[in-house]
């Protein structure tokens, strides 16, 4: 079954069914409210497979030729022949970005982006390649004219990130891009969790970077 975007809800609507919660960390926000961008994003909690939209970001690795995790799950659901495609891109570095098309999937591209592997020794050379992750997959999505884009929680699974550091980067460099003249051409962004756990994260850490305006009520 797809999933249409028209049925994955915005964080403004998440504000509405009281999911996310504005008034629990007014003191803690780090960017000033902007409520246009209330209706470009979405947190949705599934399979990334699933979803019909411009492009799914696969959590990828420098071989480019497929592996567990969403990974195994992008390859699998799009078929051999987005592999076939794979070979030809010659593997990818970390912290870059490559598209492809999306063959069998609901989305009409992947871009697979490799993530760090985490080792705490080296925090902060890993916060930036994994910022840089996010940066080059917004980046390639607007250099191809797409306008939605899935990102799943690059590197917090098989690459063993921790979650809220993560999360804290992710939507940090996403709402960076969403302020940029660049970002204007992004219609909807979707952070994509697996787990509870992870869904209660980003739950949290959402209203720091996406305040809802004091004007407004939910
Ligand atoms: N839809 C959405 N999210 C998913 C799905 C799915 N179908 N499946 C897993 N996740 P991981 P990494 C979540 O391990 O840490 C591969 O072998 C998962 O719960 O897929 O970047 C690659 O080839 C977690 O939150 O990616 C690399 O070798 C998130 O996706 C290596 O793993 C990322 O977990 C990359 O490791």
């Amino acid at each position: 079954m797809h999933v249409a975007l028209s049925t994955i809800p915005t964080i403004r609507e998440l504000y509405k069914s009281g999911v996310l919660k504005g008034s629990a960390v007014t003191a803690r926000v780090r960017y000033p409210p902007k409520s246009a961008l209330l209706y470009r994003v979405s947190l949705y909690q599934g399979d990334i497979t699933r979803l019909d939209v411009d492009c799914i970001i696969n959590a990828a690795n420098r071989g480019l030729l497929g592996g567990g995790g969403v990974d195994g799950a992008i390859h699998a659901a799009a078929g051999p022949s987005l592999l076939e495609e794979c070979r030809k891109l010659n593997g990818c570095d970390t912290g870059d970005a490559k598209i492809t098309k999306g063959y069998n999937l609901p989305s009409r591209h992947v871009i697979h982006t490799v993530g760090p592997i985490y080792l705490s020794a080296k925090a902060e050379e890993k916060a930036q390649q994994l910022a840089s992750c996010y940066k080059r997959s917004l980046q390639l999505a607007v250099a191809n004219s797409l306008k939605h884009i899935a990102f799943p929680s690059i590197s917090t699974g098989i690459y063993g990130y921790p979650i809220e550091a993560a999360t804290h980067t992710a939507l940090n460099v996403v709402r960076e891009f969403l302020d940029t003249n660049d970002g204007d051409k992004l219609e909807r962004t979707i952070f994509v969790v697996w787990s509870d756990a992870d869904k209660a994260v980003y739950e949290s850490l959402l209203p720091l970077y996406f305040p809802l305006d004091d004007s407004e009520t939910t």
